[in-house]
This record gives structure tokens, C-alpha cells and sequence, in this order.
């Protein structure tokens, strides 16, 4: 409750920010695209991780207002980017389950699209199981209307989960983002290096993006892109970090 009303008051004094973690291609390590990343920026604990607050905002009112400040500063720069770059630059967003309830969500999406001038295919939006599986029809109708504007859905942290086999076919997917879980250990542990291999193959042929989370190291990448994985995000390539940052990234990089 404490917590609840500090993040109120953070939201009243404009504290929150967002940041961006690159994504790459592995072939040819080209930025493609960057996560948005909810901070805080606290006036005395400086930056505020998500882990630190998530728990306390996404039971909160406050969680629509600040998931649509997320999509609309992530809009703004994805537009900016994607000028500057002279290419299509992606921007992946974080759902919470209160904006996914929304009836009127994709038409909040639709709107900070057109506000920011962005291309529907270069805003996707991430949700993770709990949330799909805890959805009713109208949420996944809501999904498909999302889907039939050009808004890309990525399914977060797969392969962590129990029901992610179904949801493949029930959900309009466009990505599959493999939970650092099984990046980790990839060149150690044979289980994760299958588990990799498979979900790989399952985007395949689901005709899906699929993108390994939490890449740490060069030998991580080489087996990434060994196995044919063509997106990657990760420390390796860049932290989560201001937008002026990943501009940078992009002007150094492309
Ligand atoms: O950035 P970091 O790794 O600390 O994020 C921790 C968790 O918080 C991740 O699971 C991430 O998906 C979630 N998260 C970060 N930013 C947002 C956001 O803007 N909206 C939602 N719903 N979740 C976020
Ligand atoms: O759950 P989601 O995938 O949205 O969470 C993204 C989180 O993963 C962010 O908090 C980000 O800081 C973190 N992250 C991004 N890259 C790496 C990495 O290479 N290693 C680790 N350990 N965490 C990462
Ligand atoms: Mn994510
Ligand atoms: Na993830």
C-alpha cells in the first residue's frame, strides 16, 4: 500500500522512463529493433528497477496510465528511429494484464500510432503466458483486432510455462521470444540446446519471428546462429538504457 502510493506520487512528478534494450540480427549483428523497459527514477534511490515496483503497479490503477505512457513514448521513438535510420526500426512493448482487459485497447494502440506517424508493423506488443492463458474470448478477440491493424504480438518468456503448445494456434502470433532460461546454459547443457532447437522449428513453421533473450556471451551467439536463430537481444549486444543510447546504437551500428 506504502508502495501503491509512492508510485502514485511518482507518476504525478513525472519520475517514470522508459529505455530500450537493443535486438539484433545474429547474422550480421545489425540493430533491428529495441524492448521498451519500464525505470524509475527515483529522486533520492536513483534508477528503480521493474523488479523492485512490477508486483505493486500491475495490481494497481495506475498500471493502464503508465503501460499507455510505455506505448506512446515507445511510438514517438520507434517513428524518430526509423526516420534517422532510413529503415523500418521495431519497438517491442510489455502488456500489462489491465491493458489487456481493456475493451478499447486497440483502439489506445491505433491512436499512438497514428500520433507518432509509426507503421503498425513496427510496434509489437509482448505478452506472457499468464496473461494469455488467464484471457477470455473478447480479450482474444481484442488480440486479433490488434493483429488485423498490423500490430505484431510476441509471445514473452516462451517455453517457461504449461499450456504454450495451444496458445500457438489460439493467438494471432507473430514472434516467439526464447525465455533466457534456455540461452543460459546453451553451450553446456544439451536439454536447453534441444529446447532451443524446438522452439526454433516451431516458429518455422508457425511462420513466427523468433527472437533468444539474454544473450551474454560471443559463444552463445555462435550457437544461436549455428541453430539458424536469426534475432537475438542480450547484454552482449546492449543493456536496457535511455533512448538517446539505443539512437546511438543504431547510428553506430547500421
Ligand atoms: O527491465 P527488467 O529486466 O528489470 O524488467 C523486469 C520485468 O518487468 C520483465 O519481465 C519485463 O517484462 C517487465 N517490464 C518492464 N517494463 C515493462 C512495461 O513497460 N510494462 C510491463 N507490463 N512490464 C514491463
Ligand atoms: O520478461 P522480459 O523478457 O520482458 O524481461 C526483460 C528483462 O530481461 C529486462 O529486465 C532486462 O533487463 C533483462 N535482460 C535483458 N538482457 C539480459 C541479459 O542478457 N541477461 C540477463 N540476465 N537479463 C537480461
Ligand atoms: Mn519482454
Ligand atoms: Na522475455
Amino acid at each position: 500500500q506504502e508502495l501503491e502510493f509512492a508510485l502514485k506520487s511518482a507518476w504525478d512528478r513525472g519520475e517514470f522512463e522508459v529505455h530500450y534494450q537493443p535486438q539484433i540480427r545474429l547474422s550480421d549483428g545489425a540493430p533491428v529493433g529495441a524492448e521498451a523497459l519500464l525505470r524509475w527514477r527515483h529522486p533520492t534511490r536513483g534508477l528503480v528497477l521493474p523488479g523492485l515496483f512490477m508486483h505493486a503497479l500491475q495490481d494497481s490503477e495506475l498500471a493502464t496510465l503508465v503501460g499507455d505512457f510505455v506505448i506512446e513514448d515507445a511510438c514517438r521513438r520507434a517513428a524518430e528511429w526509423g526516420r534517422a535510420a532510413g529503415r523500418p526500426i521495431r519497438v517491442g512493448v510489455n502488456l500489462f494484464e489491465r491493458q489487456f482487459m481493456r475493451a478499447d485497447q486497440p483502439e489506445r494502440v491505433e491512436r499512438a500510432l497514428a500520433d507518432a506517424g509509426l507503421s503498425p508493423d513496427c510496434l509489437e506488443l509482448e505478452i506472457i503466458e499468464t496473461i494469455m492463458t488467464s484471457s477470455d474470448e473478447a480479450s482474444i478477440r481484442r488480440v486479433r483486432r490488434l493483429r488485423d491493424i498490423g500490430v505484431g504480438i510476441a509471445f514473452d518468456d516462451y517455453g517457461t510455462g504449461y499450456a504454450s503448445l495451444g496458445l500457438l494456434k489460439r493467438y494471432p502470433l507473430t514472434t516467439l521470444k526464447i525465455d533466457r532460461a534456455f540461452v543460459r546454459d546453451i553451450t553446456e547443457d544439451k536439454g536447453d540446446r534441444t529446447i532451443v532447437e524446438l522452439v526454433l522449428t516451431l516458429g518455422r513453421r508457425f511462420g513466427f519471428r523468433v527472437v533468444a533473450e539474454g544473450v551474454e556471451t560471443r559463444e552463445q551467439a555462435d550457437m544461436l546462429r549455428a541453430l539458424d536463430c536469426e534475432e537475438a537481444q542480450g547484454f552482449l549486444f546492449g543493456r536496457p538504457g535511455p533512448a538517446t543510447a539505443f539512437a546511438a546504437f543504431l547510428n553506430d551500428g547500421a
